[in-house]
C-alpha cells in the first residue's frame, strides 16, 4: 500500500478531510512547521504520528529545507501532501520531491498565486472563484495543474464568507486528486496533467446566474 506524509502550519482542516476520506494508502505522518498549529491534536487524536520541524530552529531556508526532507524521509512516503503549509519550500527540496509534492491552493490558478486570495478576488470582482490541487514546483502556485473547482462570488460575499464556500470544495477535490495519485491514475507530461478514466458532465457555471 502507498503511503503519504501531509504537512501543514495551521487549522488543519484539509488534513482532517483527507484523514476522513479514507484514502486507499496510509497516512505516515503529518508534520507541522509550527509548534502550535491546532492540527496536530486533530491528528493526534486519530492516532496520526505527528511531528514538528520549527522553522524557527534553522538559521535559514536551506537548513530547515534539509532537516524538513530528513523528517519526511525517515517515513519513506511515495507522496507528500502540503495542506494549509505556509512556508515557501526551495529548488532542492522542491526537485527531490519532483511528482509526487502536491499542494491544495485558495483559488483558480493562475489566478491569484500566494497569499489573500479571497480579498484579492474580492478585490477584482471575479464572479467566480475556486480552488486548485496541483503539482508543486520552484515556481510558487505554477506547477502542474490537478484538477480545480470553482463557486460564485456571491454580491454580499466578505473574504470569509466566500474563503468558507472556496474550503468547502477543497476538501472535496484535495482528497479526490490524492486518491488518484495513490490509484496511479495521474500522468505527468511537461506541464500538463492527465487523469486516466475521469469522469465529466460537462456543467457551466454562470454567475451572476443568467435567467430570473
Ligand atoms: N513551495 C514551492 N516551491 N512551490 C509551491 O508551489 C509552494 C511552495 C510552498 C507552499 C503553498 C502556497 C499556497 O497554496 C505552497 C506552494 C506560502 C506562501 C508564502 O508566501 C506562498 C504560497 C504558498 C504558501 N509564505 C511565506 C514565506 O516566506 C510565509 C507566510 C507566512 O508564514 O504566513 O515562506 O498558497
Ligand atoms: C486552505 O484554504 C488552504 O488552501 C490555504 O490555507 C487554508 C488552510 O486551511 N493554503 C494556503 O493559503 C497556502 N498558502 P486548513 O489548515 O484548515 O487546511
Amino acid at each position: 500500500m502507498k503511503s503519504l506524509v501531509i504537512l501543514i502550519s495551521g487549522r488543519g482542516s484539509n488534513m482532517q478531510a483527507l484523514i476522513e476520506a479514507s484514502l486507499p494508502g496510509r497516512i505516515a505522518a503529518v508534520i507541522s512547521n509550527r509548534p502550535g498549529a491546532e492540527g496536530l491534536e486533530i491528528a493526534e487524536m486519530r492516532g496520526i504520528e505527528t511531528q514538528v520541524v520549527d522553522q524557527r530552529a534553522y538559521p535559514d531556508r536551506i537548513a530547515f529545507d534539509a532537516a524538513l526532507a530528513e523528517k519526511i524521509d525517515s517515513y519513506q512516503p511515495d507522496l507528500v501532501a502540503l495542506a494549509g503549509f505556509m512556508r515557501i519550500l526551495g529548488d532542492i527540496f522542491v526537485n527531490r520531491y519532483h511528482g509526487r509534492l502536491m499542494n491544495v491552493h485558495p483559488s483558480l490558478l493562475p489566478a491569484f498565486p500566494g497569499l489573500d486570495t479571497h480579498a484579492r478576488a474580492l478585490q477584482e470582482g471575479v464572479k467566480i472563484h475556486g480552488c486548485t490541487v496541483h503539482f508543486v514546483t520552484s515556481q510558487v502556485d505554477h506547477g502542474p495543474i490537478i484538477v480545480q473547482a470553482a463557486v460564485p462570488v456571491l454580491p454580499d460575499d466578505t473574504a470569509e464568507t466566500l474563503a468558507a464556500r472556496v474550503l468547502q470544495q477543497e476538501h472535496r477535490i484535495y482528497p479526490e486528486a490524492i486518491r488518484w495519485f495513490l490509484e496511479d491514475r495521474l500522468q505527468l507530461s511537461h506541464n500538463c496533467v492527465e487523469v486516466i478514466d475521469a469522469t465529466t458532465d460537462g456543467a457551466v457555471l454562470y454567475s451572476p446566474g443568467l435567467h430570473k
